[in-house]
């Protein structure tokens, strides 16, 4: 089995399934490369509406791999150039939604942070352990974390190393929602499915929006709000949906 795994488990809707158990999935430039090639394939997949990213029943990730860290140098870090991998995900156009079981530590946290939704098991656990083994985030963990949960929270996390349960990731404002351990993979396609069966175009807009949105000033983020709202009447799904609604039937989305 590669340690990347791309299933279909819906119409419209791919998986992707990291697979190193016996490192509890830590992230070796293997499982970066071939998250970065996936995310670059489903990013330009037309058939392709909702993405789940996870790790399997047990484990998200439990961070980057420290053995293929431990010897390296600040050049060989900077030569691997993981960021180019990193951003492939984070540019991803399409609905992302990570289905955290267990660990989702250090960079598996950071992973799970570049989803736009993030499904989390009650035994789930979201951890920045870096400061322990002498380092810091280098993924996002200082600055997505600080923008999902505020300073505060986030420092705590960041210069502790203290993990967050599910829970209180949820109370925080770090998971959208928690279920049971075993309802994880289900809830995260239940949620993909829906939203697979909503307008594209609409669904790109918001997720474009939003998140460009969040490092722009309110009136920049705004007009970019006005401009994309007023670019989806240019959009067939629109008529349709209005259509449908006025028709009192179910509206048929094709993406145009
Ligand atoms: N790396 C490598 N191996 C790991 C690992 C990891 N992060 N986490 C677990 N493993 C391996 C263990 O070494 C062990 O291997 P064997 O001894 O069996 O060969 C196996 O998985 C099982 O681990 P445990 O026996 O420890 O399992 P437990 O269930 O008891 O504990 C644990 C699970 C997750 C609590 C524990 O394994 C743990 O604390 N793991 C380390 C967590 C950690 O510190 N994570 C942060 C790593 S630093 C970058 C961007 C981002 C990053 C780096 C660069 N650039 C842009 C350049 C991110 C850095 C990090 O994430």
């Amino acid at each position: 089995m590669p340690v990347v795994e791309l299933e279909h488990p819906g119409r419209g809707i791919a998986r992707l399934r990291i697979h190193r158990p016996d490192a509890r999935n830590a992230l070796n430039q293997e499982v970066r490369q071939l998250l970065g090639e996936h995310f670059a394939a489903l990013s330009a997949d037309g058939s392709v509406r909702a993405i789940i990213l996870t790790g399997g029943d047990k484990y998200f990730a439990a961070g980057a791999d420290i053995k293929a860290m431990a010897e390296a140098g600040a050049i060989d870090i900077m030569l691997r150039n993981t960021h180019l991998l990193w951003r492939t995900i984070a540019a991803c156009p399409k609905p992302v939604i990570a289905a955290v079981n267990g660990y989702a530590w250090g960079g598996g946290c950071e992973l799970a942070m570049h989803a736009d939704m993030i499904v989390a098991g009650e035994g789930a656990s979201f951890c920045q352990p870096e400061i322990k083994v002498g380092i810091m985030p280098g993924a996002g963990g200082t600055q997505r974390l600080t923008r999902a949960i505020g300073k505060f929270a986030a420092m705590k996390m960041l210069l502790t190393g203290l993990p967050m349960s599910a829970r209180e990731a949820l109370a925080a404002g770090l998971a959208s929602e928690v279920v049971a351990d075993e309802l994880v993979q289900a809830r995260a396609l239940e949620l993909a499915e829906l939203i697979a069966a909503m307008p594209p175009l609409a669904v790109m807009q918001i997720k474009e929006v939003l998140l460009a949105g969040q490092d722009a000033s309110l009136d920049t983020a705004l007009m970019l709000e006005r401009k994309a709202f007023q670019l989806l009447f240019a959009s067939r799904d629109q008529k349709e949906g209005m259509q449908a609604f006025l028709e009192k039937r179910k509206p048929d989305f094709t993406g145009q």
